[in-house]
């Protein structure tokens, strides 16, 4: 990699007195947004959420990773100010771009918001701008999408202004692992690009990880999240072996973690959730369809993982008709319905789908989740979070535990209802796993405190 450190305009990125533009104030931008401020550097945030900016002016954080108060010491000092005014980005010497890269109902990458801020900030790019892409997306994009539209100014990449990629690994509910310290892989569309990306960055980032090309970049951060993937697809599957032999799944993955080399823990659960880890493999699975490539391991582990929904509701089924019961008219009762526990997002989570499943299969459905008080989807209509008490569990034919929420007193639960299946092996320890047989660690008899 050639040697910039003398390089004067590096080093204006490196020290200089500077304006950040973060584009996209989601969980992973308005987190940029504030630790870039909190390092001393002017921070213009822009949304095209009008209610996303008044939020952020008013020093309120809605996201649950940044406290309102570390938002609103920025913003009552001016250091961070939000807009939806594109037409202040030539007002920012940095611009990262942090919007969402979703999949389209046909479930091909959607990169309309990447297009979007790209052409946003060519119609402004002026000599001197450092522009980093942090949506995950598939290899290539930096270098044919962002670049093709900024290309079109007429001004020269890695001379006149500067191009990186530089995924963000941010891992909500995580308090020990936070967007400072992580270390931040980061590659340009050439070299000095790179090394203008990696002097700005290493202002607020505790380690940087400079890579050859924005490809690099691209690709290491899908295989982060592909791993993540296939991974659970396998421990998925192997529950799905395990409920065939009879053989407890919880028990196997706790007794295969004991292996202190060699082996990583990934755990069943219900399906995969979240916005990223059923998402982002798809992304390289679209690309590599252009070049006739078939991406297997991931599109496997895709079907595994999908198919969770349905063995959810068989185990529910199971247990119900061991009690005589059918899931018609029985009441369900779903305690969690975020992807993960104790955050309160439920993009993509399986919970979504597993409650339209049961309610196709004629049961009634009621949900309590201290972290979402209500549902609006066009799997589950708009329904309310209702109160968890002890006669919402006692009437219940089936207590479904979909998220394992720290907040939840499992002992309680356990203990007030008759009939539960259990997901997350959020009921371990508790006597009454002991008790069943049937759908081995996930049918669990309820009333033993
Ligand atoms: N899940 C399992 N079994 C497991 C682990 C996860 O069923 O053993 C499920 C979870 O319940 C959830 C889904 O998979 O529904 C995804 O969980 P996750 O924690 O892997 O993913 P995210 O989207 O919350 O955050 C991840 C980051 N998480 C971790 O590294 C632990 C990280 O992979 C990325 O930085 C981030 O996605 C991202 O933004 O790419």
């Amino acid at each position: 990699m050639n040697d910039h450190t003398r390089d004067p305009v590096l080093e204006h990125f490196r020290s200089g007195s500077l304006t950040m533009g973060v584009i996209g104030l989601g969980y992973v931008g308005l987190p940029l947004a504030a630790i870039v401020g909190e390092a001393g550097i002017r921070v213009i945030g822009f949304d095209i959420d009008e209610s996303v900016v008044d939020g952020v002016n008013a020093g309120e954080s809605h996201i649950r990773d940044l406290p309102s108060s570390r938002l609103a010491a920025l913003t009552e000092r001016g250091v961070l100010r939000a807009t939806a005014d594109m037409s202040r980005l030539p007002d920012c010497e940095v611009i990262a771009i942090s919007v969402p890269t979703p999949l389209s109902k046909t479930r091909d990458p959607d990169i309309s918001f990447i297009l979007a801020a790209a052409s946003s900030v060519a119609a402004g790019l002026r000599p001197g701008q450092l522009v980093v892409l942090e949506s995950t997306t598939y290899p290539g994009t930096t270098r044919e999408v962002v670049l093709g539209e900024l290309a079109k100014s007429g001004l020269v990449v890695g001379e006149d202004f500067f191009l990186c990629f530089s995924p963000e690994r941010v891992d909500p509910g995580n308090q020990v692992w936070t967007t400072r310290n992580t270390p931040r892989v980061i590659g340009g569309v050439t070299s000095r690009c790179t090394a203008a990306g990696e002097a700005f960055y290493s202002r607020f980032i505790d380690r940087m990880v400079p890579v050859s090309s924005a490809e690099v970049a691209e690709l290491s951060k899908i295989l982060e999240n592909t791993f993540r993937a296939v991974n659970i697809g396998l421990v998925n599957e192997t529950a799905l072996i395990a409920d065939q032999l009879g053989v407890d799944i919880w028990e196997v993955v706790e007794a295969a973690a004991t292996k202190p080399f060699g082996f990583m823990r990934f755990v069943p659960g219900p399906g995969l959730g979240g916005h990223c880890i059923p998402v982002d493999p798809h992304y390289l699975s679209w690309k590599m369809r252009t070049l006739d490539f078939r991406t297997r391991f991931i599109e496997l582990a895709s079907e595994i993982n999908a198919s969770m929904p349905r063995f959810v509701v068989d185990q529910v089924r199971d247990a119900l008709n061991a009690e005589g019961k059918a899931v018609r008219d029985s009441t369900v009762v779903i305690l969690g319905v975020a992807y993960k526990k104790d955050i309160d997002d439920v993009r993509e989570s399986p919970a979504l789908y597993i409650i339209e499943l049961l309610e196709e299969a004629g049961a009634r459905v009621r949900y309590h989740d201290p972290y979402v008080p209500s549902l609006n989807d066009e799997r589950t209509g708009l329904r309310e979070s209702v109160a968890l008490t002890p006669s919402l569990l006692g009437r219940a034919d089936v207590v479904l535990i979909l998220t394992d929420h720290s907040c939840f007193d499992m002992r309680g639960i356990v203990a007030k209802s008759r009939l539960l299946v259990d997901a997350r092996n959020a009921t371990a320890g508790t006597k009454a796993r002991a008790a069943s047989r049937r759908g081995v660690g996930w049918i669990v008899k309820g009333g033993l405190a």
